[in-house]
């Protein structure tokens, strides 16, 4: 059996699978948060930006290199993240989260719109823009004044620059966050990995592992991405009406 919902064929299989699944792994990237408005990561270098590459500024070098203008093209972002609401989407997961027994959603988004959809078992891979930390000693710093001379602000216990607490390319993820997401990835029934290019490692690597331990695998995302091959679903449109069919057709009776 299938079913079509808002203009998505979904198969009865995925649908049953949802309704049974014990322990549910999301894995989201960018995509997941277009429809809020928020550029995905490899557009988001538009207007002011344009002419930089994301590559060159998501690294410790960079900052090494140019502090100030890291340091801007953050504090545009959090300062875009201001004017934003969580989408569909996001609203979906967390609809998703209270109807199965256990569920993870692991991220790769440092935007904070899941929290602010009301998921609550969420592993932020790669940080959140909206705290700051001491790029010297990692301590995170509650207040801050935007600077008005050429550098970042300083921390204010030892003077080094602070820094956004995401995390850069060649840098570690958050202690026990990668390990939390892949133990849940490696016990699940069901991973849904949506909106994300799955070009960045070690987050890519997730939904291997779920698919390795014999889980189902589904993709949303508008476009293939390396990871549509151990798909076993792929719903090819954007989360933000993907993902509230799919709960919909699981749980057709949902009022909230
Ligand atoms: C929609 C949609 C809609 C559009 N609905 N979908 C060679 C092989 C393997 C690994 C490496 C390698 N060389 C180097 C590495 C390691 C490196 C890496 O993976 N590099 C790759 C480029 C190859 N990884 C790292 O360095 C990581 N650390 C690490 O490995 O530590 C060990 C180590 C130590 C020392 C040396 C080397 C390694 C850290 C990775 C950190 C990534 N950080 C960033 C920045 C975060 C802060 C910030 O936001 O500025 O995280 S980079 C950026 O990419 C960001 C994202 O979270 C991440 C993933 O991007 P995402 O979310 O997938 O977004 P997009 O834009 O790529 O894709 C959007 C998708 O949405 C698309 O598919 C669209 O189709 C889709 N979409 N609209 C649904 N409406």
């Amino acid at each position: 059996m299938r079913f079509v919902t808002a203009g998505y064929t979904i198969s009865g299989s995925l649908i049953q699978r949802l309704r049974t699944a014990k322990r549910v792994v999301v894995l989201t990237g960018a995509g997941v948060s277009a429809e809020s408005g928020v550029p995905t990561f490899r557009d988001a270098l538009t207007g002011l930006w344009a002419t930089f590459d994301p590559l060159e500024l998501a690294t410790p070098s960079a900052f090494a290199r140019n502090p100030k203008l890291v340091w801007d093209w953050y504090a545009e972002r959090r300062a875009q993240l201001l004017q934003v609401a969580p989408n569909a989407g996001h609203l979906a997961l967390a609809q998703l989260e209270a109807r199965v027994p256990a569920f993870l959603l692991a991220t790769q988004n440092v935007d904070g719109l899941h929290a602010r959809a009301g998921s609550r078992e969420i592993v932020e891979l790669h940080g959140n823009i909206a705290r700051v930390r001491c790029s010297r000693e990692d301590r995170v710093v509650k207040r801050w004044d935007e600077p008005l001379d050429a550098m970042p602000p300083r921390c204010p216990a030892c003077q080094a620059y602070l820094r956004p607490d995401v995390v850069w390319f060649e840098e570690m993820l958050p202690s026990g966050a990668l390990e939390r997401a892949e133990a849940a990835a490696r016990d699940c029934d069901l991973l849904i990995v949506a909106g994300t290019s799955g070009e960045v490692y070690p987050a890519a690597a997730i939904p291997q592992y779920a698919k390795s331990a014999g889980a189902r695998v589904v993709e949303v995302n508008p476009n293939p991405t390396p990871l549509s091959a151990l798909a076993d679903d792929t719903l090819r449109g954007p989360s933000a009406v993907v993902l509230p069919a799919l709960v919909d057709a699981a749980w057709p009776a949902r009022k909230d």
